[in-house]
């Protein structure tokens, strides 16, 4: 156990046992002749447990008896994956606990199987918030996750015929060993209703805000285990329920169908999170859990902070930072602002100081579709006085603009937080970045787009505002638990504590050229190929050649990522091995992972037309020596940390400018999977780390990417010119993939022709096409493969979760260490 030392806590495999038997009797009430894999897992669950609980209860003391300042992390997403198998790393317990279980007669590989993933969230920001926690938690510094505690978390993926569908996902019905209930704990929070003006004692104005109606928000937390078990931090998840409170002014008012409607559906809100990825829903009920959720938390964080200062605000912003995962919680912004004046009756600037100190606010993304707009007549339904209140940040804020750019409307158009539409629109963006003090993009790249062509002027109006924090992942989840074949092999080389100094990774550079290091590395990769593969046939039936290319694309389904393109790609092969059966090429089997958003057609038919022809390649006994194309359906973190491993090929490949950050490129290089991909996002930095050489970048570039839309881009310039892209489109019309129903693969053809290929996919192909024969060149010699491959993990120092945490601390929460004793 070499991270754990923990004197008061018995860590060792008597202890374990006793603690796992106790509970199968006295909690699981059955015994161990009975118990099947479930009740194990719930047993050693509860036995990990007690541990954390221990652990959490110092941690909380402590903090209080500090006074810490500390982060809350406010993110309407939070992807956990497992738990179980986390936690017991965390405690150095993992050996331990697996020798424990097989005295017992138990296969802890199974016990960890029966475990639902927490998916409660869609896919990079819900994740990266999850890798935050932990790096928070493992770096000792005081911090809190808030969140919703959905019902349903992202839907689960069955694959019926080639198609999508979308199944519910019951994560909570046996129960959840990790979340405590927390009544004591409840908030109640407002909705609907009207606002009325009254004259103060002084003659001054005051609101006051009649609500139709009254949420209750139940805390639910959700312990985060620091690596070493020091410091155990919490995830707050909030659960709507009626409060049963009816408000009799309002139905005094005729407003009594609102009431009695909202109360029937306080339920609701947390019932569900929305699949939607990088697309407004443009729901009243997503308004809604954002502002329940955001609220509730706010309260929570407020009452702390009066249990410590009473009604001193002064020191406030000295305690509290509030992170803006996004703009999803942006509503907080006037949510602070109302309860400091119209409750604790400070004046706007006091308040408003008090407030842009409290907020940051990081972009995760550039997309004109996923930038939060909401209708003006919307929120003033739901939030009558948060309106009133950000019409009065908007003037306020435009008088500044008028100061430094005088009598220019147009700026003033583009900056203000009100889009003046058909339909009045509120911009959170820009309310975040005004009422944040620090914003940041997720990657190098990103960071500077958001400041070049998202808020320029912003930029030019708040300088130093706007700044960069490249995205992370945990090296424990994404290495040492998810890899422990080659987290073994690099600990008897360098030693065990690079999970928590990752830069050490690059001791390993040294040994890239080793034949004996290069021959064990390749062999750890053997083995993951061969679990996953046996992984495939279970899920899919399709049998693959472990010792062809195993080439990953793993992430959500978008025509910005691209997914078609590899697509084609994989078509232009089979073509060309149809043509020529004695075409070059090292066997690879291509492999997919990805959910569609429900209402996302093209998206859905991409992963139909990936199952037609993966269906045909898989059966053509002319190819499929040559190529396989896999499916797995159902990807989420869990399958991810099978997959990841077995990657001798990293998919990357996001029109440049598109991808924030990207992080599954992180942690695919990681395990030591070449990157193919485009100049975006983080696949930047990891060419810069990996060096040239160690990565096949192909396509256009951000800068190409703009001056081909500007001339005009039009894709049948490629359809015509290139033989191999016409005879691949074509082929889509046909029915050869789906025998019998012609034009079924059509729409895919169409976005990409008429449809205006809107993400140059046809522009990239030949770049692309070139960059895997590139590839395909460096696996046929082994021994550069594997040096490539060492060289991937030697650098990937730099996209530690911790790295990115200490440069928000830095350079925006300034928080201090709280050690733990
Ligand atoms: C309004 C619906 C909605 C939902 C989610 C809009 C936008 C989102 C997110 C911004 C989507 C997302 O997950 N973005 C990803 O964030 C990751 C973490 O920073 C980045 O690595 C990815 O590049 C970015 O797409």
């Amino acid at each position: 156990n070499p991270v754990s030392t923990i004197p008061e806590l018995d860590l060792s495999k008597k202890a374990f046992k006793e603690a796992v038997v106790r509970h199968l009797h006295s909690t699981l009430g059955t015994d161990e002749n009975k118990a099947n894999n479930h009740a194990w897992f719930k047993a050693a669950s509860a036995a990990i447990q007690e541990l954390v609980l221990n652990r959490l209860r110092k941690t909380q003391k402590s903090h209080y008896l500090n006074d810490t300042r500390a982060v809350h992390y406010f993110s309407a997403e939070f992807l956990m994956g497992r738990l179980l198998s986390n936690n017991m790393h965390n405690f150095g317990l993992f050996e331990t606990a697996q020798a424990a279980l097989q005295e017992l007669g138990v296969d802890l590989t199974d016990v960890l199987e029966e475990e639902p993933d927490m998916a409660l969230g869609n896919g990079g920001l819900g994740r990266l918030a999850a890798c935050y926690i932990d790096s928070l938690a493992t770096m000792d510094y005081p911090a809190i996750g808030y969140g919703i505690h959905y019902e349903y978390g992202l839907f689960r993926q069955e694959i019926k015929n080639g198609a999508q569908i979308e199944r519910p996902d019951n994560w909570r019905d046996y129960g959840n060993p990790w979340e405590i209930c927390r009544p004591e704990s409840i908030q109640e929070i407002s909705l609907y209703g009207y606002v009325e003006t009254k004259y103060g004692k002084k003659g001054q104005i005051q609101k006051e805000w009649h609500p139709g109606a009254i949420v209750k928000g139940l805390p639910w937390d959700i312990p985060v285990v620091g690596y070493g078990g020091k410091t155990v931090n919490v995830l707050r998840l909030w659960e709507s329920q009626a409060s049963g409170y009816f408000n009799w002014d309002v139905f005094n008012a005729g407003g009594y169908v609102d009431a009695e409607r909202e109360n029937v559906e306080a339920e609701t809100i947390s019932k569900v999170l929305y699949p939607n990825d990088e697309t407004e829903a443009g729901k009243e009920l997503r308004l809604i859990q954002q502002y329940f959720f955001s609220a509730c938390s706010l309260k929570d964080i407020i009452r702390r902070y009066k249990r410590a200062h009473g009604d001193d605000w002064s020191r406030f912003t000295d305690q509290v930072v509030i992170q803006l995962n996004d703009t999803h919680p942006a509503i907080a912004i006037p949510e602070l602002m109302r309860i400091l004046v119209d409750r604790a009756e400070l004046d706007w600037d006091s308040a408003w100081e008090i407030c842009q100190n409290t907020f940051a606010y990081t972009n995760h993304t550039l997309l004109p579709e996923a930038l939060e707009k909401w209708p003006a007549r919307m929120i003033e339904k739901v939030l009558p006085r948060h309106l009133e209140i950000i019409y009065e940040i908007n003037h306020r804020f435009l008088s500044e603009v008028e100061k430094k750019w005088p009598g220019d409307n147009l700026m003033k158009a583009k900056l203000s937080i009100i889009e003046e539409s058909n339909e009045k629109m509120v911009r959170m963006g820009n309310l975040s970045v005004i009422g944040a003090f620090a914003v940041n993009g997720v990657a190098e790249i990103h960071s500077r787009l958001v400041k070049q062509n998202l808020f320029p002027e912003f930029d030019a109006l708040y300088p130093g505002k706007l700044t960069n924090v490249t995205n992370g992942i945990t090296p424990r989840r994404w290495l040492k638990a998810c890899n422990p074949l080659l987290s073994d092999l690099i600990s008897k080389k360098i030693g065990n504590d690079w999970p928590l100094h990752l830069s050490k990774l690059d001791d390993l550079s040294t040994l890239a050229d080793n034949k004996t290091f290069q021959n064990a590395f390749m062999r750890v990769k053997q083995k993951n190929k061969d679990a996953l593969a046996k992984e495939i046939k279970q899920l899919t039936g399709i049998s693959v050649d472990t010792k062809a290319i195993f080439d990953i694309q793993i992430k959500r389904l978008h025509e910005y990522k691209r997914q078609h393109l590899n697509l084609l790609h994989i078509l232009a092969l089979y073509r060309r091995l149809l043509e020529n059966p004695d075409y070059e090429m090292h066997p690879r089997v291509f492999i997919f992972g990805a959910k569609a958003a429900p209402g996302y057609a093209l998206a859905k038919t991409i992963i139909y037309a990936i199952n037609k022809v993966a269906d045909k390649i898989n059966a053509d006994v002319r190819v499929n020596q040559k190529i396989k194309v896999v499916f797995l359906p159902n990807y989420r973190v869990s399958l991810a940390e099978k997959m990841i491993p077995a990657a001798d090929v990293s998919q990357q490949i996001s029109t440049a400018g598109k991808e924030a950050s990207g992080t599954g490129n992180m942690k695919l290089a990681l395990n030591g999977a070449l990157t193919i991909g485009t100049l975006d996002g983080a696949n930047i930095e990891i060419a810069e780390e990996v060096g040239d050489d160690n990565i096949f970048i192909f396509g256009n570039t951000v800068e190409q990417v703009e001056a081909l839309t500007a001339r005009g881009y039009n894709p049948y310039d490629y359809y015509y010119n290139n033989k191999e892209i016409k005879a691949v489109l074509d082929w889509l019309d046909s029915d050869y993939f789906t025998p019998g129903q012609p034009g079924e693969l059509s729409p895919l053809k169409q976005s990409m022709l008429d449809g205006g290929d809107p993400y140059l996919v046809l522009a990239d192909f030949e770049s692309y096409s070139e960059a895997n024969i590139r590839l395909d060149e460096a696996y046929k010699d082994k021994t550069r493969w594997a040096k490539m491959a060492i060289l991937n993990t030697a650098k990937m120092g730099k996209f530690t979760s911790d790295r990115s945490i200490e440069d928000y601390v830095s350079k925006i929460w300034k928080l201090e260490k709280c050690g733990i004793e």
